[in-house]
């Protein structure tokens, strides 16, 4: 696990490229932004340079960066797996376009080699079941994550989880630990059906990911997302919580039972400092609204610990909050603001974007890893064949099926990357 004495382990955020069909169609229930979004003209080629733009200022900061490639759409195996004909419903065929893979937060569930039985890092792709659009992911996700953590000696693959219980991978999952490299406490947050919007995460769904990953039974914790958090649009847990190393960054109503919830983590992870916000700073309206807490908290290569929050979250309370809190007596030290606008307008926030695995990146397919060259191959393939903007009413369209196929070959060409075509 060392090279020449170094220790190598580290975090590598791996965001999603946004596909050349990103349109917004308003097909999450639950998720306000895409609701409110819902027929807007989106801007894929824009959008795919905010995304790798944010991977270019990460990296900027000295981080390992990664990514993965968008997924096959218009998705004709599911077009035809559901007999699609002009009489189909215009959701499912838009479903079928959705270029919601680029949330890799919901693309697997990671367990470090540090916290698992075998010593190797585990992955488990979610299922995604609750959303149609999204269900269709996890086979083609699969397939890539096989390719970009090949290497047998340092990473295991499971199936996602039986469709019977909903699961949506690394966003309703958090790790604690004092260093990337050193063991984890894992957290699975999960929600309880019944409420105003679907609960995606399935309590179920979550321990059995515990148990495929061999995780000691002292190093898990399973915590229940409020309801009222759930109600008031947070359909991920990562949009009202986010953990790195010894910090829980989170707003105060973001648990069923926020006192248990901190206890819980204490008892199994007594290093765990909470960053708590107060609805009163910031109320559960707003920090949805601005996905304050979907930002990506990372410790930089000093080891000091800065947010990457969207640029919505530069309000006033926001800033009130952040005014107080950086400087003052806890481990954030700095705000940075990045324009993710367009992932945005769809609900997915700088921290929806990136799917973090942490590993030594020699071990990892060096085609999925993000240097100037190939930033400079991915931005000139957007550049070129990503459309510069799609209606909703396009959406089905021949020609722009085509034009969107030929436009992802073309990036899978450029980086070496055909045999997922
Ligand atoms: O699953 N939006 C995604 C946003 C996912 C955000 N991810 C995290 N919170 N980790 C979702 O709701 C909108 C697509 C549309 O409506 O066309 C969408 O799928």
């Amino acid at each position: 696990m060392t090279r020449k004495g170094l220790n190598l382990i580290q975090e590598i955020n791996f965001d999603g490229l946004v596909g050349p069909s990103h349109n917004y169609a308003g097909l999450s229930l639950g998720n306000l932004a895409a609701t409110k979004s819902a027929g807007s003209t989106s801007y894929p080629r824009a959008a795919a340079l905010q995304g790798l733009e944010k991977m270019q200022a990460n990296r900027a900061l000295g981080l390992a960066q990664g990514f993965l490639l968008p997924l096959p759409r218009p998705n004709g195996a599911f077009l035809s797996a559901i007999g699609a004909d002009e009489t189909t419903d215009r959701a499912l065929i838009a479903a079928a376009w959705s270029a919601s893979s680029m949330w890799t937060a919901n693309a697997a569930t990671v367990s470090p080699a540090a916290d698992t039985a075998d010593g190797k890092c585990h992955l488990t792709p979610a299922n995604l079941v609750t959303m149609p659009h999204r269900g269709q992911e996890w086979q083609d996700t699969a397939a890539q994550l096989k390719i970009a953590f090949s290497n047998a000696d340092h990473f295991a693959h499971h199936d996602a989880i039986p469709a019977t219980f909903g699961d949506e991978g690394a966003a309703n999952h958090m790790r604690f630990c004092t260093g990337h490299g050193a063991p984890g406490v894992e957290a699975f947050v999960y929600g309880k059906t019944g409420g105003k919007f679907p609960a995606r995460q399935h309590e179920q769904a979550s321990r059995a990911v515990a148990r495929l990953h061999g995780l000691n039974e002292d190093r898990a914790v399973f915590i229940e997302q409020n309801p009222e958090a759930i109600a008031a649009g947070a359909f991920h847990n990562d949009v009202v919580a986010v953990a790195n190393e010894r910090v829980l960054f989170t707003h105060s109503e973001a648990f069923a039972d926020q006192q248990g919830a901190y206890d819980a983590i204490r008892a199994k992870f007594p290093e765990l400092e909470v960053v708590e916000v107060s609805a009163e700073a910031v109320s559960l309206a707003e920090a949805i609204k601005t996905y304050l807490f979907n930002s990506q908290l990372l410790t930089l290569p000093d080891g000091g610990m800065e947010l990457i929050s969207p640029l919505e979250a530069k309000t006033d309370a926001v800033q009130r909050w952040a005014e107080d809190a950086i400087g003052g007596n806890q481990p954030i030290r700095a705000i940075r603001f990045v324009d993710v606008r367009q992932s945005m307008a769809n609900g997915g926030g700088p921290a929806c974007l990136r799917l973090r695995v942490v590993a030594d990146p020699a071990t990892v397919d060096p085609r999925f890893l993000l240097d100037d060259a190939r930033a400079q191959t991915i931005g000139n393939v957007i550049s070129e064949y990503w459309p510069e903007t799609i209606d909703t009413d396009q959406v089905g369209d021949e020609a722009l099926a085509k034009r969107v196929i030929a436009a992802r070959h073309k990036l899978l060409e450029a980086l070496g990357l055909s045999e997922l075509s």
